[in-house]
């Protein structure tokens, strides 16, 4: 019979592993659309799928699927780009074809709303999600809210590229009949490039979190928010994910492994404990 003294020094290597990444999904491929990039349909119930690593092109476990409540979006087949030099082209030129072939419409009379659900997050990961929606046809009477939904936290990061202010939070529009976590856009129009945007976004223990599509009929800073039965709001025809690293927490270990002795063939247990994130562990023997 043989006896093994395990000696335990510092034998714990506590390593940032987190993967990062960015992905882009657009809603309708065309000849403008990278091959990085996804081009899952965002308009009816079950479209969606795994992200691509856009730097390269590996599948990601980060995947998203759309969920609507409702009638189904309209599926117009006018949409088109932002200017030149806008937010929404500087993110997406050259990736996705923002323009082509087509634009979720919501109606509010139909009580739609189009969900775009992420899901296998990191839960000690933070995102950045930007989204454009650009009809691009002079609507000064069609408006989208869009709504953060399932985050733990999140930090506004819209980016308003307009002069005339076509997107809206309540802070900088308080007679708006928007709550915190929500934005209103003109999107109906807006080849100004405004682009919708949340980051810090916290997706909580469960790794998902949302963003709704509805059609805004609130106080608007010019035209009109007008019938709901003939006028429509306009979900994403681009969406945008970024995975960053957390908060970090300094990372410290709280309790060492412990020496110990075991007979053959008894398992040896060494356990550990640490605080702190993200982090992981690598058990090392005789130092490799
Ligand atoms: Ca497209
Ligand atoms: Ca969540
Ligand atoms: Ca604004």
């Amino acid at each position: 019979m043989k006896t093994f003294y395990l000696l335990v020094s510092v034998l714990v290597c506590v390593l940032e592993a987190r993967a990062q990444f960015t992905a882009f999904n657009d809603h309708r491929p065309g000849p403008q659309t990278a091959a990085n990039a996804t081009s899952y349909d965002m308009l009816a119930t079950g479209n969606g799928g795994p992200l691509k690593d856009f730097v390269t092109g590996a599948q990601l476990p980060a995947a998203f699927v759309v969920n609507i409540i409702g009638a189904t979006p309209d599926d117009f087949g006018g949409n088109n780009y932002p200017n030149a030099g806008t937010p929404a082209y500087n993110l997406f030129n050259g990736i996705v074809d923002v323009g082509n072939n087509g634009i979720p419409g919501i109606r509010n009379s139909a009580g739609t709303s189009l969900i775009i659900i992420f899901t296998n997050l990191n839960s000690g990961s933070r995102y950045k999600f930007r989204g454009a929606s650009v009809r691009g046809n002079s609507y000064v009477d069609r408006w989208s809210v869009y709504t953060i939904e399932g985050a733990d936290a999140f930090v506004d990061a819209h980016v308003d590229g307009s002069a005339n202010n076509n997107l809206i939070t309540l802070s900088e529009f308080p007679t708006a009949t928007l709550t915190n976590g929500q934005v209103a856009l003109n999107s109906g129009e807006n080849r100004e490039g405004s682009l919708v945007g949340w980051d810090e976004i916290n997706p909580g223990a469960d790794g998902v979190f949302s963003i709704r599509a509805q059609q805004y009929m609130g106080p608007t800073p010019f035209g009109t928010t007008a019938n709901a039965s003939t006028v429509y709001g306009y979900g994403f025809t681009a969406i945008y994910l970024e995975e960053v690293l957390g908060t970090i927490t300094p990372i410290a270990i709280t309790n060492q492994p412990q020496s110990l002795t075991v007979t053959v063939p008894q398992p040896a247990v060494l356990s550990v404990g640490a605080s702190g994130s993200p982090r992981a562990y690598f058990w090392r023997k005789n130092g490799s």
